[in-house]
C-alpha cells in the first residue's frame, strides 16, 4: 500500500499507532447495497462451523466461516485448514473494489459470520508464514457494527485502541502491524445483527 495511492483516497485515513500501518474508510458502498451484499453472502456461501486447536485443546469456533481463493491455495491458521471454494461473482468484484482502494492484488478472502452479539474473536494476528512478514490485509465489514480491538504486544504502556468497524467499512492494516500488534472482536453486551466480515489477503506460499 503506497503513500501515493493512500493521497489518491482521500477517505483513507491512518490510525495514529505505533510500529503499524493501518488505515480506515468508513463508507465504501452505501447501506442499502451492503444489505444486498449481505443478505446475498449469507444465502450462497458454503458456511462452516470449524474447530479450532488452541494449546493442545479443541474448540468450536464462536462464528461461521468459509474461504475463497485462486485454485490450488488452502488456508492454515490455529491447527485448521480452510479448503478454499472458488471465486463467485459477487466475490470477485468485493475483491476488484477492496484491490482498487488496496493498490494490492489478493488471492484469497477469509470470511467470518458473526450470527449475533454472542459470536466474536480471539486475541490474535495474522502472522501465518504463508502470508509472508509484512501482509497487507483488507477487511471489509457488512451488517452489525462490531468493535475492533486493537493491542500491541509489547508496549505496556499503550492503551488498547478501539475501532467500531461499521456497515460498508474497510480496514486495512499493513507493514509491521501483524508483527507487532493483536486484535480481537468480543462478544458485545448489546443485541445485534449479524455481521459478515471479509478479509482479503495474499497467500505467498502454501504450507
Ligand atoms: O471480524 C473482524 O473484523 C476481524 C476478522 C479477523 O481478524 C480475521 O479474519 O482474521
Ligand atoms: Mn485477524
Amino acid at each position: 500500500m503506497s503513500d501515493l495511492f493512500a493521497q489518491a483516497n482521500p477517505g483513507l485515513e491512518q490510525l495514529p499507532l505505533p510500529d503499524a500501518d493501518v488505515r480506515f474508510q468508513r463508507e465504501v458502498y452505501p447501506a442499502a447495497q451492503c444489505h444486498t451484499v449481505l443478505h446475498q453472502l449469507m444465502d450462497e456461501t458454503h458456511w462452516r462451523r470449524e474447530q479450532i486447536t488452541l494449546f493442545g485443546k479443541q474448540h468450536w469456533q464462536p462464528r461461521l466461516v468459509a474461504a475463497h481463493g485462486d485454485d490450488g491455495l488452502a488456508y492454515t491458521y490455529s491447527g485448521l485448514t480452510l479448503p478454499m471454494q472458488p471465486w463467485t461473482p459477487l466475490l470477485s468484484r468485493l475483491k476488484q473494489d477492496v484491490e482498487h482502494i488496496a493498490g494490492v492484488i489478493f488471492n484469497s478472502v477469509l470470511l467470518n459470520w458473526y450470527r449475533d452479539e454472542q459470536d466474536s474473536m480471539g486475541w490474535h494476528s495474522d502472522d501465518e508464514a504463508s502470508l509472508g512478514t509484512a501482509p497487507v490485509i483488507a477487511s471489509l465489514s457488512l451488517g452489525a457494527t462490531r468493535v475492533f480491538k486493537l493491542r500491541h504486544k509489547t508496549r505496556a504502556d499503550l492503551p488498547t485502541t478501539m475501532l467500531a468497524l461499521t456497515n460498508g467499512s474497510l480496514l486495512l492494516m499493513a507493514g509491521l502491524t501483524q508483527r507487532h500488534w493483536k486484535h480481537a472482536v468480543d462478544k458485545s453486551r448489546n443485541a445485534c445483527d449479524a455481521r459478515i466480515n471479509l478479509t482479503f489477503r495474499r497467500i505467498i506460499q502454501t504450507v
